[in-house]
């Protein structure tokens, strides 16, 4: 049995998922435009509880101020009147010309001026709407040939950007935090900031670092060839898990944003372990909605777009479920203790323990035996097996 999602979930789904046309670079529009309220309704029929966009996902970038409030109001009507509830918004600094060489680090001032303004407006409708994280990809933000950009100062207009952003984010008292989404390549032949790692050592130099942290996606990780639930779990250590993307992606390839679970489904359910039990031992758990950016294939219809959406939340919930049954497994428990998990919780010196105290310890280094030490069965395979026989419901 599939299990039904609810807004306790807290499920939300980027407009521009449900709403892809299909256009990619080789072929034209696969389905019709979506109605803005026929997405919202059905989100929220299918158990969604939020929904996140673009500014441009809502408002067309050339749209007169009266077009603008007429579709806000259509808008907050058609949130009203589902409840679904506006987690996250973010700004397209990627799609018109204007951003070909980037927003905030395009070789061109004005360009970069203009995207600031465009982040800061965006802000003000993010916070009117309650939202409480500003997402921050920067798709365009980067190179095709390494001579075409100043580097360092690329870094430091990368820096000016999300710090006056952030600045402005305290100036106004909105409760909102950025969270930059990092991606290795694609639009660009590099972006910049493309993994977790370099987004969480940049935002360490940010005056503002304090409401800066990260928006990890499954599949843009997996495209670099690391592992998406270790970035997560670094940046969570940290402090800076604000938001995840979730979705699918088979190997190093182009950016596939599959349903999630449709990729790699064993790193998918370690991923929904960590998001719902949290470490084994304790520390920050990630308390944010459970996002969806992913497309539905083109060769779908509408009905195949929302029995994606419906899949996500479907394979998400049943990953859950074997999650949460893998961690109450007797043997499991075992298991774990058997392979030291629990023990790598225990600080290495104890407490109070000096130095000297430490050198002075002949059991930790003269007396060591380092042979037997050696010989310890780890027994991560029959830990990992029961993992695997628990995600294909071979155990209760
Ligand atoms: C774009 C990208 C996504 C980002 C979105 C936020 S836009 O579709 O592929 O990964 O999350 O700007
Ligand atoms: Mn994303
Ligand atoms: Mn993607």
């Amino acid at each position: 049995m599939t299990p039904t999602p609810t807004a306790a979930d807290k499920f939300s789904f980027g407009l521009w998922t449900v709403g892809w046309t299909g256009r990619d670079q080789f072929g034209e529009a696969v389905r019709a435009d979506l109605d803005l309220v026929k997405a919202l309704n059905k989100l929220a029929e299918l158990g969604a509880y939020g929904i996140t966009f673009h500014d441009n996902d809502v408002v067309p970038f050339d749209a007169t101020p009266a077009e603008r409030e007429a579709i806000l109001k259509t808008l907050t009507d058609t949130l009203a009147s589902t409840g679904l509830a506006v987690p996250m918004v973010t700004t397209n600094l990627f799609s018109h010309p204007v951003f070909k060489d980037g927003g905030f680090t395009s070789n061109d001032r004005s360009v970069r001026r203009f995207a600031l303004r465009k982040v800061l407006e965006n802000l003000d409708l993010a916070a009117s709407l309650g939202a409480e994280t500003f997402v921050m990809w920067g798709g365009r933000e980067g190179s095709e040939y390494d001579g075409s950009k100043d580097l360092s100062a690329a870094f430091d207009r990368m820096r000016e950007g999300i710090d006056t952003t952030a600045a402005y984010i305290k100036e106004q008292g909105y409760n909102l935090k950025i969270a930059i989404e990092p991606k290795p390549n694609e639009p660009r032949g590099d972006i910049f900031l493309p993994t977790v790692g370099h987004a969480l050592a940049f935002i360490e130099t940010l005056e503002h670092k304090d409401i800066v942290g990260v928006n990890p996606e499954t599949g843009h990780e997996q495209m670099a060839g690391l592992n998406y639930t270790h970035g997560i779990a670094q940046a969570l250590w940290a402090g800076k898990l604000f938001h995840i993307d979730l979705n699918g992606q088979r190997s190093i390839k182009y950016d596939q944003d599959l349903v999630f679970g449709h990729g790699d489904l064993t790193s998918a359910f370690f991923t929904v372990d960590l998001v719902e039990n949290g470490f084994p031992s304790g520390g920050n758990k990630y308390e944010g909605p459970r996002h969806f950016d992913y497309k539905p294939s083109r060769t779908d219809s509408y009905a195949g777009v929302w029995e994606s959406a419906k899949a996500n939340m479907a394979m998400y919930l049943l990953l859950k479920e074997r999650a949460q049954a893998f961690r109450a497994d007797a043997e499991v428990q075992e298991a774990l203790k058997a392979s030291g998990i629990y023990e790598l919780a225990e600080p290495t010196l104890a407490s109070g323990e000096t130095l000297a105290d430490l050198k002075a310890d002949k059991t930790a280094f003269e007396d060591f035996d380092a042979n037997a030490a050696g010989e310890r069965d780890f027994a991560f395979i029959r830990l990992n097996q029961l993992a695997l026989e628990h995600l294909m419901g071979a155990r209760g």
